[in-house]
């Protein structure tokens, strides 16, 4: 069901709620407004959602009642680091993509943000040999 949610090709890799902020924008940068995100990772993009979905309803008629991605990003060719020295947070991940899209992705689990650390770099590591 969720890569036709997605409207989108490849499999979910893994979802889960986060913290968030974007930082730059077309290489622009921006001011940060950390918030809580439901992210999803497919086999080639991050998106982003603004709720997480209601674990009972399914995920088509979530879809159809209208819960659109806030946002995605591609991940081909994106660059991915810690994020120590962009923020005072813990465990904070930085994420830089081609068109120069950057954001951290934040959790108090510490096992957490290295799996999605883990789960980032198979799907950038797997879209560069394609
Ligand atoms: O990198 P910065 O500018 O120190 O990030 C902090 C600020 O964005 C701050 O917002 P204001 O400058 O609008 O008050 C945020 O509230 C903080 O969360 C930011 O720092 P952290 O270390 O939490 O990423």
């Amino acid at each position: 069901a969720l890569p036709q949610l997605l409207d989108d090709p490849h499999v979910e890799e893994r979802s889960g709620l986060l913290n968030m902020t974007k930082i730059a924008q077309g290489g622009r940068k921006l001011r940060k407004n950390w918030g809580p995100a439901w992210v999803v990772l497919t086999g080639s993009s991050l998106v982003f959602y603004r709720e997480r979905p209601p674990q009972s309803a399914s995920l088509q008629g979530w879809a159809r009642a209208g819960s659109r991605p806030e946002s995605s990003v591609d991940l081909r060719g994106a660059a991915l680091a810690s994020g120590r020295q962009l923020s005072s947070r813990r465990n904070v991940l930085h994420i830089r993509t081609v068109p120069g899209h950057e954001f951290l992705l934040q959790s108090d689990e510490e096992t957490e943000l290295r799996d999605w650390h883990r789960a980032l770099r198979t799907v950038i590591e797997r879209l560069v040999r394609r």
